[in-house]
């Protein structure tokens, strides 16, 4: 390797390194979908969502391939009864983080174009307020919570 490749390639590794802290407000872990019995055509993503700027960002929407649609839903008690609801957005306060999880905030699957398998990774697009956009992979998983069933009624 000449001086002049090395130089070129430490170059590269700083700016990348840059980008990548740049890119690094807002950062997503924990990120999974609802394993659903086949046919199922509804199902929940969930995500835990870092926010490390010093200013409020919304979640605005979510996209993914996937569904046909995908809305961002909120669990709310009405006389008695988990219900689903959905939300224009969802708040990640300034050095704080939300975790999207069964029983509250989740991003809503409808209509899906294909059965999900167990293990198989889901690419969702998440779009915030401040204009960043984070591309993230869910792998599909079994969860047994039992108490909150996600019917649709
Ligand atoms: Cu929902």
């Amino acid at each position: 390797m000449s001086k002049n490749t090395l130089l070129t390639t430490f170059m590269a590794a700083i700016l990348s390194l840059t980008s990548f802290t740049a890119m690094a407000e807002i950062t997503t872990n924990d990120a999974y979908v609802r394993a659903i019995p086949p046919g199922t055509k509804t199902t929940a993503a969930f995500v835990t969502i870092s926010n490390k700027k010093s200013q409020d960002v919304h979640l605005k929407s979510a996209s993914s391939n996937v569904a046909d649609a995908v809305e961002l839903h909120n669990h709310v008690m009405k006389d008695g009864t988990m219900m689903m609801r959905q939300v224009d957005s969802i708040k990640v306060a300034a050095q704080q983080s939300v975790s999207l999880k069964p029983g509250s905030y989740h991003i809503m699957l409808i209509n899906l174009q294909q059965d999900l398998t167990v293990g198989e990774n889901i690419e969702f697009e998440l779009s915030f307020s401040d204009g960043t956009k984070l591309k993230i992979e869910a792998p599909v998983k079994k969860i047994m919570d039992g108490m909150h069933s996600h019917h649709h009624h």
